[in-house]
């Protein structure tokens, strides 16, 4: 079984640029191979091809070295795209170049005291989570779920306060219907009791984010654990190799951004 949510026939992305080491990262002392990353990059397009989108690739763009995480610029939601807000000047570029090419969707801007990223809103089960991180304040929450009430005012909205992870789908995204997967890392109050949530073990921390879409699932590669639980999910399985991501704080979800055309 699919959810309408993770139904796509359409992504719009950017491609990494060469400066990309540039960017934001939580690590220290890494060094991006950019020529790998692209690799990596395309095998990431193979894999949504395959799963039957149409991809709409922006070219690069060195002003954005963390513009190939489009994800975090806005969410999509039927025919309205909330455009989002990075709090560091270096992505605050990012979301209106995004927003000029959706100009087709009934585009709704954050305001200027909001800070907000598409890293930290979750669609699962029968809700929309949207996490309070140091990336999305409590007024880009607020009005992300007033944006996404002008398409369905009984959807459901809830407000994940967490620390530990960047985003929120750093550290819990929907492997499947009614199942959870959770990095160790990610400290939050808020009840999952509503589903399944399997806490990964630590070293598989990073493989919390994954992407289910249509009838198959985009995982990174080398995480065991995650790799069964998909396997017992999903009859299609795709590996990415995500290590230069991953050196950034990327993840699956963060290089596209998925909607229905
Ligand atoms: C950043 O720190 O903003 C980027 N280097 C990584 C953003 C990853 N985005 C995401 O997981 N949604």
């Amino acid at each position: 079984m699919t959810y309408r949510h993770n139904t796509f026939n359409r992504a719009l992305m950017r491609r990494p640029a060469d400066n990309t080491d540039a960017g934001l990262t939580s690590q220290s002392d890494v060094s991006v191979d950019n020529a790998l990353m692209k690799q990596q990059y395309e095998a990431y397009t193979v894999a949504l091809r395959d799963c039957g989108l149409e991809l709409d690739i922006l070219s690069s763009d060195d002003r954005f070295p963390d513009g190939h995480y489009v994800e975090d610029t806005a969410v999509l939601y039927d025919d309205m795209a909330f455009i989002c807000q990075p709090p560091h000047p270096i992505r605050a570029g990012e979301p209106p170049s995004i927003a000029a090419e959706l100009t087709h969707l009934r585009c709704i801007p954050a305001t200027d005291d909001a800070t907000i990223e598409g890293g930290d809103v979750l669609f699962c089960a029968d809700r929309v989570l949207i996490g309070l991180s140091e990336r999305t304040n409590l007024v880009g929450a607020e009005q992300l779920r007033a944006a996404l009430h002008t398409v369905d005012s009984a959807l459901k909205v809830d407000f994940v306060s967490f620390s530990g992870v960047l985003h929120l789908k750093s550290g819990i995204t929907e492997l499947a219907p009614g199942v959870i997967l959770k990095s160790p890392d990610m400290h939050t109050d808020y009840d999952f009791g509503f589903t399944e949530c399997i806490t990964l073990p630590p070293e598989e921390s990073y493989a919390a984010d994954v992407l289910p879409v249509n009838d198959a699932v985009l995982i990174p590669d080398g995480f065991p654990t995650v790799g069964a639980l998909a396997d017992k999910h999903y009859a299609r399985v795709y590996r990415l190799n995500m290590s230069e991501f991953e050196k950034m704080d990327g993840g699956v979800t963060c290089l596209s951004l998925r909607y229905r055309s």
